[in-house]
């Protein structure tokens, strides 16, 4: 029987299930070269972890690693029912609080290094997670779309840890009571910009679609459709960092200035950017909450052992 020591985590509901210890072996090197060896030949223990019966549509999977530079706090490997993520920003704040919890780091600033570049992340003593994010920008503004169904949409595009086609103008109602339509709507989007071959750089498929809408209680509402069509119940820390490069090419929000995003369930991150240059270098600040301390198990006989591969 093979045991996969986990720690849940959730970061204004979305949750994290950090991989402690369990998984194969994945050498030394950096991590998008230990991403690509667990992709390429240990798969099945990120589907194992992350998809039923044992996690759903909505978990993202984090596994710690060791650092490949000793200064760093750990290295971290995010994947979700779909495949791998460059960067997450909600799990970074629970890989943080979770290390906290196992008390492995103190309140300060840390290194963390991901497939994507190495990114800082300071505990406060409040128990909030502050992630400073690889820098952000945007690749093309005001991309227009005809999206089958719905007609013409328009968006940009920008990196922010994962791709991201943003749109402002939808005519959709954010509101936890309207997510099928959401989700549909996105999805849409999704399809239409791989059949229009609207991509990030060098090819990157955008698979983040983000909805903006007014809020009463923040600067902006958002729903965020995952690669794996989840919704991202945080307001998503890369979908934020994207968000901040747009508005700071527009001219909207000044270095320093607070932006405060609200998720579709109403969790808030607070966010702030410096300049470098044509890029941002944005600091995403929420609060992650362990809920769980488990061990996996996975039967040899266990049909679904291995999770449910549709
Ligand atoms: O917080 O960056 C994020 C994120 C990406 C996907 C889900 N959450």
């Amino acid at each position: 029987m093979k045991q996969i020591r986990v720690i849940d985590s959730h970061t204004g509901g979305e949750p994290t299930r950090l991989v402690i210890s369990g998984f194969p072996d994945l050498g030394t090197g950096s991590m998008a070269e230990r991403q690509q060896r667990l992709a390429a030949t240990h798969d099945a223990w990120r589907a194992a972890t992350v998809l039923e019966p044992r996690g759903s549509d909505v978990m993202v999977g984090a596994l710690l690693c060791a650092p490949a530079d000793p200064a760093n706090a750990a290295g971290v490997i995010f994947f979700n029912n779909a495949g791998y993520l460059g960067m997450c920003g909600h799990g970074t704040m629970g890989l943080v609080a979770t290390l906290a919890y196992l008390k492995r780091i103190a309140p300060g600033e840390h290194g963390i290094e991901t497939p994507v570049g190495t990114v800082r992340a300071t505990l406060h003593e409040d128990g909030s997670v502050s992630v400073h994010n690889v820098p952000a920008y945007r690749l093309h503004h005001a991309v227009q779309l005809n999206v089958p169904g719905y007609g013409d949409v328009q968006g940009d595009v920008a990196w922010g840890g994962n791709w991201f086609f943003l749109v402002g103008e939808h005519g959709q109602r954010i509101a936890p009571d309207n997510l099928d339509a959401l989700t549909d709507y996105t999805w849409a989007i999704r399809q239409a910009l791989q059949h229009a071959n609207i991509t990030g750089a060098d090819g990157a498929v955008i698979d983040h679609i983000e909805l903006f809408a007014p809020d009463p209680d923040a600067d902006s509402r958002n729903f965020v459709l995952c690669p794996g069509k989840a919704y991202d119940r945080s307001p998503c820390g890369t979908g934020t960092s994207a968000k901040l490069a747009c508005l700071a090419a527009d001219g909207k929000l000044a270095p320093g200035q607070v932006w405060r995003q609200a998720s579709v369930i109403g969790s808030l991150f607070e966010a702030s950017y410096a300049r470098d240059g044509d890029q941002i270098l944005p600091t995403i600040r929420g609060h992650a909450h362990v809920c769980a301390d488990a061990t996996l198990l996975i039967q040899p006989d266990d049909p679904f052992g291995w999770g449910i591969r549709l």
